[in-house]
């Protein structure tokens, strides 16, 4: 029996900085030449007013569906990999702007809670920004440990949500 069968996961990007939707349409590339690991699925591009400080500019935001044969630390190793890439720079402000965020949304089922990674992300389940692309590519998904996507996103805040662009 094959211990490594590739494993759907699941990746938010953000980015509200230097040509967001620029950005994210090169990271979605950017996942798909991970090792191991191939971009199955890119929902629309959606922008949002920025959670946290205001006076930053407004967020483009997607989800993208990929296949790994990465362990979960590894996949994380390499997003945040891309996100030097992209210049991110980690300001002391808590949510301040950024030219790319990678979020590991979820990995297969697995619940984690460490120092270094919390699975499902742990805004998953109430930001509009994230749940509706996600619904979009995975209607049907149930998060562990928080239920039926679509009903979260029912629930959730979504007025300053706004779908800007097809998926690229
Ligand atoms: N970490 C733990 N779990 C995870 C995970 N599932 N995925 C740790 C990714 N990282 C995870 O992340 C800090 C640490 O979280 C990492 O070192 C990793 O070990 P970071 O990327 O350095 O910092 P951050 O992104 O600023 O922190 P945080 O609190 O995770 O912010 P979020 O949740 O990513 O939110 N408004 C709109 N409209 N759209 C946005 O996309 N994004 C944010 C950032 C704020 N406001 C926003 C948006
Ligand atoms: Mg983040």
């Amino acid at each position: 029996m094959p211990t490594d069968a590739p494993v759907q996961a699941y990746i938010g990007l953000g980015s509200n900085l230097e040509d967001p939707v620029r950005q994210v349409c090169r990271a979605f590339a950017e996942l798909d030449a991970i090792a191991r690991t191939r971009c199955v699925t890119r929902s629309s591009l959606y922008r949002s007013a920025p959670m946290g400080p205001a006076g930053q500019p407004d967020y483009i935001n997607a989800v993208a569906a990929v296949e790994t044969g990465l362990s979960p630390d590894a996949l994380l190793d390499a997003l945040q990999a891309i996100e030097q890439t992209h210049g991110r720079v980690r300001g002391a402000e808590h949510w301040g702007p950024r030219t790319l965020d990678l979020d590991l949304l979820l990995f297969g089922a697995q619940s984690r809670r460490d120092v270094r990674l919390t699975l499902p992300h742990p805004g998953l389940h109430q930001r509009a920004f994230v749940l509706y692309p996600l619904q979009e590519i995975a209607p049907d998904l149930v998060i562990p440990g928080y239920g039926l996507l679509r009903e979260l996103a029912r629930q959730s805040v979504y007025s300053t949500l706004e779908r800007v662009m097809e998926p690229q």
